[in-house]
């Protein structure tokens, strides 16, 4: 093995890189510094290996194009795994294995995995360099595709190692596709092992272990793994929040700033939501982080929210001029394309990009394509990854170290029936319970049945660390003996209600502004509402309509509350509240019952 000094005298994270090594046996060992000229080498080496392709520097400069293994294209929530001391602790949600037997599997899997393979060696912070939120965690990996990513995606090198400095604190992540490149076997342009997949969490030893997948979530540790299933453990710890939302800044005509988080599951919105072009005359949205919040209350009793993360990673088809300008200029240059279809010209395409379908393409599995093909050209889950920085609506406090207060939370959902298209709890415990009955139609994030509906509690079903009635109880307490006035509103949207006849009745995108108006106003006590059991909604008149071609019936519908529908959802919420036995508070059983009297059930 090729010894390299490594670039740190921390002895924990030396050793424990020796340990990985000494099990994975790879060629070569390379600590990464996130420069530039490491970026590109590794860029150089993809595409030798036949993993990216550079598009077309005329159309897309610095731009690349990788197709994953056709058997590994999402995230795996059935070999994701919650490997906590006991059973109760990873709770009904999670896929829990008892620690010492997953370490034993794992140590049989990386037996030699990396054989023949460089070994990564990342050191990432999550958080600005310098915030007191922010985290260090190391990333082990045997793919520079994953590395690449990494350096997008976090910030990667000497500044997360000196805020290691000798003896800190770091969530160490170990990731191998799972290929060795032994006996002859020779390497493909997406190594990956799908029949061992395994994304193992230990929440008590904080440590990260993940095999078999080199897609987005499975792969990039930093992100689900970390920021959110281990990071909701150390948050619920140490007094603080680690959660599925993206962040936005708002101001309104007369130049006042609200800050919005918003919980929606994977491929639900929440990049389009970040980087919102409003419609409304006057109002500005500017992204502060499209995925994931670390949040925290403040000595002025207020919650103010950081955004770990230093890139984005978003889904790609419905991306367009019209759905997403700024995420369209943000990937103009300097960008990494995942499964998306390529034109004649070199430049990339997905569905929902150009109004216009190209006559030919080569599709996402390097397959001649034509608009009378059965199948999508690009997959419904291909993903750009791309430098938040590169965002026109980035706001000039994405990266301030004290993070944004915010103002107000927003849960929501993927729901063609049912559910209005916003509403306010009463109150944070309202609210609460809001968050823990999100439900939404399955999407091509996760491998699974497309268009199911499920619950999906504060969107955090695949990402909760810990037993999810606790989660519960937790969001209860920390606000529990807190000055109302000075905690965030909560609302409930949903963008994506349909008319009897299945047509959309909401615009969304550029228009969910007209949302975010009604919710900065209520923000002020300043917007009319309406009473109803499931919580105050929008007087037609107090929702700004102006200039929306949405006809009286449709508004009506998207605002009607059924009490027939809704006293049918109580048999469903029920049962999902049955899911959590002992471990789900009362006082959400309360709110349910609250419920149930309001409905005249
Ligand atoms: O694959 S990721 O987990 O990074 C994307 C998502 O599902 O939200
Ligand atoms: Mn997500």
């Amino acid at each position: 093995m090729l010894d390299v000094a490594p670039p740190t005298l921390h002895t924990r994270l030396r050793d424990w890189v020796m340990e990985v090594a000494a099990l994975a046996q790879p060629e070569q060992i390379r600590w990464c510094e996130g420069s530039a000229e490491e970026f590109e080498e590794l860029l150089e080496l993809l595409v030798d290996a036949g993993t990216c392709e550079p598009l077309n520097p005329e159309l897309r400069p610095q731009s690349y194009l990788v197709r994953s293994d056709p058997a590994d294209v999402a995230r795996l929530e059935d070999r994701t795994f919650i490997c906590s001391q006991f059973e109760d602790d990873a709770g009904p949600t999670n896929n829990w294995r008892e620690p010492d037997e997953m370490r034993e599997a794992l140590r049989t899997l990386f037996d030699g995995s990396m054989r023949g393979r460089t070994m990564y060696v990342i050191p990432f912070s999550m958080g600005p360099l310098g915030s007191p939120h922010a985290r260090v965690g190391v990333e082990i990996t045997d793919s520079a595709y994953v590395a690449v990513s990494m350096a997008i995606m976090t910030r990667v090198g000497r500044g997360a190692l000196d805020a290691l400095g000798t003896d800190g604190e770091f969530v160490p992540c170990v990731h191998s596709v799972g290929v060795p490149l032994v006996d002859g076997v020779k390497d493909t342009p997406w190594p990956c092992h799908p029949a061992s997949v395994h994304i193992a969490h230990f929440p008590e030893t904080r440590e990260i272990w993940s095999y078999g997948s080199g897609y987005g979530g499975n792969a990039m540790l930093g992100k689900k793994s970390f920021a959110l299933r281990i990071a909701s453990v150390i948050a619920r710890d140490e007094g603080w929040l680690a959660e599925h939302m993206l962040l936005l800044r708002l101001t309104s005509p007369e130049g006042v700033v609200k800050h919005i988080a918003a919980a929606f599951p994977s491929a639900c919105g929440k990049t389009n939501l970040a980087m919102l072009v409003p419609t409304v005359p006057g109002w500005r949205v500017e992204t502060i982080g499209d995925d994931i919040a670390w949040m925290q209350f403040g000595d002025d009793g207020r919650l103010y929210a950081i955004n770990p993360e230093a890139g984005f990673f978003g889904v790609c088809p419905g991306t367009s001029e019209l759905t997403n300008s700024n995420a369209m200029a943000a990937i103009r240059s300097h960008a990494i394309f995942t499964n998306c279809a390529r034109t004649d010209a070199g430049d990339v395409w997905w569905e929902g990009m150009t109004a216009e379908v190209p006559d030919h393409l080569i599709d996402w599995r390097g397959k001649d394509w034509t608009p009378s093909s059965k199948t999508p050209a690009a997959h419904p889950n291909a993903r750009f990854t791309v430098a938040a920085r590169q965002d026109p609506a980035i706001a000039s406090e994405w990266e301030d170290p004290a993070g944004v207060p915010i103002d107000a939370i927003l849960f929501g959902g993927r729901r063609s029936t049912l559910e209005p298209l916003i509403r306010e709890a009463f109150d944070w415990r309202h609210g609460v319970f809001l968050g823990a009955t999100v439900a939404s139609e399955m999407t091509a994030a996760a491998i699974g049945t497309v268009g199911r509906l499920r619950r999906d509690p504060f969107a955090m079903l695949p990402f909760c660390g810990y037993n999810m009635g606790d989660y519960f109880a937790y969001w209860l307490r920390i606000a529990s003996e807190r000055d109302v006035a000075k905690l965030p509103r909560i609302f409930y949207v949903n963008w994506f209600r349909k008319g009897d006849d299945g047509h959309s009745l909401w615009p969304g995108f550029g228009d969910n502004s007209r949302v975010l108006k009604w919710v900065f106003r209520r923000c002020e006590d300043a917007a009319d509402a309406l009473y109803t059991p499931i919580g105050w909604l929008p007087t037609t008149e107090a929702l700004d309509t102006d200039g929306l071609d949405i006809s009286a019936d449709d508004l009506e519908e998207l605002l009607r509350v059924d009490l027939h529908e809704w006293h049918d959802e109580l048999g469903s919420l029920h049962e999902h509240f049955a899911t959590f036995g002992h471990r789900l508070p009362a006082e959400l059983a309360a709110q349910l019952e609250a419920l149930a009297e309001r409905l005249g059930a």
